[in-house]
């Protein structure tokens, strides 16, 4: 085994790991330190991921190997095309050891159960030391999580959020929150106004490095979902935090207040548009937090808005995360609803005439994004109410989005929309009827159904689709006390109208063709 200190420290950085702070480089020096960066067959394809998530890791990686460089640290970069690559992490791994014989590896813990699994067999693979430390761009550690978690019956983002308020300080005075309350969701729910938009974002335009990226992904992944000519994500730290400083001033004042609406054709309205470079480590979630504050200080931004951006990245992101390690693996396989359908083929081709789906699935294929409601309550919802198997609906979100990690990707997936936890991360399911999406965006006036016609032809499919899904779930969902009161409206319609309901959700469901996984997997 190689000690001494004439061996250097091998410091593997993962595609999502691109932080100049990283625990395992900010202790390091440079003169006794390789940096290991590696494009890998099976990361790029473990899912059939989206072609411009690709194109973003990889060419993220190629600028921030060549930023490491610039400030004088050595790195041992593996492109995918290299001759000899071994494709995996622990096979480059093997690789750099037989190369540089370093006395220690030092690698963050992977942000993905299934390359944690591979990274914790490294200390009996290799021959030296192997220290695997916190990731600690997050607020809460895996630790602190499972204590909080451990110490209550029940789990809920609203608890763990004030915890996460009170340890940052973050909107904080005297122990209270600014305010008086800790949150302001019920002013985040106003609908579009009419023909609204938001100031365009900025975006970059590709430089050499990421056209040599974008022309590999065209080559090596053709048969990958989505498109490649719309390619405008921050791949720098500079991009990123240009694109973090055009959301600050132009649309954070009225992201809170319209952070649940829709607008056909309008991809991005007032989100930050900023969760692949948070996820990739170019932003700094607390940072970002702490400008956010800084607004509402400066009188620059209200209230609502301010602590809606917090809450998503403090509450939200933070809670998922410790949740997925809390649940994992279990959560991969669960499937409280049994809910046994095949994913449509149209959340491939986006061929449908239900319009909010196709403008959801649209925006999805051309920018690899759709914001969190189209997500959650077109996206999500559908397949809520359709019944579809949690681990179709997992591969596609995992493939289709840039910002898709399974951490953040699988508890928003199998857990907020589709309840096959069973009720551990929501209190109930988001089930709706085609009135919330008309209330919410524009969609459903330029629409071939009509959200007012409740069944038969020209219905909109949410509508018999909401109470099909209540009537088969009735035995789990009626001692739900804040669903179970559905039912009362549901008896008080007479048979024939119950009836009717069903069949027309029946007649829908039996249009719907199942796409196959070859979509999202290499081998069905
Ligand atoms: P904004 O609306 O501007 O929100 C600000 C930030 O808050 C985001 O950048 C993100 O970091 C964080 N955030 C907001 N909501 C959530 C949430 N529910 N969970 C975790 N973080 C959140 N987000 C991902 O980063 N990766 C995913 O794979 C992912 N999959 C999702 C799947 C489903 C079914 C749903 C309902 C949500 C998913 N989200 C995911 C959360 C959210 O939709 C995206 O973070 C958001 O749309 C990213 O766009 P934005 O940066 O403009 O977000
Ligand atoms: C998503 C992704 C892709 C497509 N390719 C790579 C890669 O070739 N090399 C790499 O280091 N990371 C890649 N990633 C991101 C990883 O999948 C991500 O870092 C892990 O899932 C974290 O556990
Ligand atoms: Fe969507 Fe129904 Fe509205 Fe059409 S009518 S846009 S399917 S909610």
């Amino acid at each position: 085994m190689a000690s001494d200190n004439t061996h250097p420290v091998l410091v593997p950085i993962l595609g999502d790991q691109l932080t100049r702070d990283l625990a395992s480089l900010r202790r390091r020096t440079k003169d006794d330190t390789i940096i290991l960066m590696m494009e890998v067959w099976d990361e790029a394809t473990y899912v059939k991921h989206h072609k411009q998530k690709i194109a973003l890791i990889f060419s993220a990686m190629r600028h921030f190997a060549e930023e490491l460089r610039d400030a004088g640290w050595t790195v041992d970069y593996t492109t995918l095309t290299d001759e000899g690559n071994a494709h995996s992490f622990t096979g480059e791994v093997a690789r750099a050891v037989e190369r540089h014989d370093p006395r220690a590896i030092h690698v963050v813990e992977a942000g993905e159960w299934r390359v944690q699994q591979a990274i914790e067999e490294w200390p009996d693979k290799f021959d030296c030391d192997v220290e695997i430390l916190n990731d600690d761009r997050f607020i809460s550690s895996i630790a602190e999580f499972r204590d909080w978690a451990e110490s209550r019956k029940t789990l809920r983002m609203e608890n763990f959020y004030q915890e996460m308020r009170k340890k940052t300080g973050l909107l904080m005075e005297d122990g209270k929150p600014i305010g008086g309350k800790w949150n302001y969701d019920k002013d985040n729910r106003e609908p579009p106004k009419k023909d609204m938009n938001a100031p365009e974002r900025p975006k970059p335009e590709p430089d050499d490095i990421t056209l040599e990226v974008i022309a590999l992904v065209q080559e090596k992944f053709a048969d990958h979902f989505g498109d490649l000519d719309n390619f405008h994500w921050p791949v720098t730290r500079q991009e990123a935090e240009e694109a973090a400083s055009a959301f600050f001033s132009e649309r954070l004042p009225d992201f809170g207040t319209y952070q649940d609406a829709m607008v056909h054709g309008e991809d991005d309205l007032f989100h930050s548009m900023l969760s692949t470079s948070i996820n990739i480590g170019l932003l700094d979630p607390m940072e970002l937090c702490k400008r956010a504050q800084l607004a509402y200080e400066d009188s620059t931004a209200p209230l609502n808005a301010v602590e809606g951006f917090i809450r998503q990245i403090i509450g939200w992101r933070e809670y998922v995360r410790g949740f997925y390690w809390y649940h994992m693996p279990d959560l991969e396989s669960a499937n409280a609803l049994n809910a046994q359908r095949g994913l449509p083929d149209f959340y491939w081709t986006g061929k449908t005439d239900m319009l909010c789906m196709a403008d959801c699935i649209r925006s999805t294929k051309e920018n690899a994004h759709a914001h969190h409601i189209q997500r959650l309550m077109v996206l999500g919802n559908f397949v809520l109410l359709t019944g579809i198997n949690p681990r179709e609906v997992q591969d596609w979100y995992l493939v289709v989005y840039a910002d898709a990690y399974e951490w953040v990707e699988l508890p928003n997936v199998a857990a907020m929309i589709l309840y096959a936890d069973g009720g551990k991360l929501a209190t109930k399911p988001y089930a709706a009827s085609g009135n919330y999406i008309n209330k919410m965006s524009d969609y459903c006036k330029d629409c071939a159904y009509s959200p007012s016609k409740k069944t038969g032809e020209g219905a909109c499919p949410f509508n018999p689709l909401y109470w099909h899904f209540m009537d088969r779930h009735r035995d789990r969902l009626e001692s739900n006390h804040r669903i179970g009161r559905i039912y009362a409206n549901w008896d008080r319609m007479d048979e024939e109208k119950r009836q009717d309901y069903l069949d027309s959700a029946d007649a829908f469901l039996d249009t719907l063709t199942p796409a196959g996984k070859s979509w999202a997997r290499l081998t069905d």
